[in-house]
């Protein structure tokens, strides 16, 4: 009868496990280096990862750091460079094709000899 009772409890208890399993959101912030030059990029960045299981992405142009909040339990921050990266950025982990990146309007190149080094804009 104890045993009984026991099985039962542990049924319940699995049952319950089972069913809150799904609802079980793992969310993690990360930040991660990516090359940019301007609001344009900024702009180009964040709605590229205007994606489901992405709760935000705020990148800062004069640190070059991105930084993404996000449901582990639904993608790898691998994802999150590959798609940084195919927008056209660089990040520390995942480079940008040269097609992508030749299709950036000038002002966000952002690649070796790309700026002025007297940080002028328009020559
Ligand atoms: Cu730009």
């Amino acid at each position: 009868m104890k045993n009984l009772r026991t099985l039962s409890i542990m049924a319940i208890f699995m049952a319950l496990v089972s069913f809150s399993a799904p609802l079980k959101r793992e969310i993690k912030t990360v930040t991660l280096k990516v090359e940019g030059s301007c609001g344009m990029c900024k702009e180009r960045i964040e709605e590229a990862l205007d994606v489901k299981y992405i709760c935000r992405a705020d990148y800062d142009v004069e640190t070059e750091i991105l930084t993404v909040k996000y449901r582990a339990d639904k993608m790898d921050e691998i994802q999150i460079h590959n798609i940084v990266a195919g927008a056209g950025h660089d990040t520390d982990q995942v480079k940008a094709t040269d097609k992508v990146y030749s299709t950036l309007p000038a002002c966000c190149k952002y690649r070796e000899g790309a700026k002025c080094d007297h940080e002028k804009e328009d020559w």
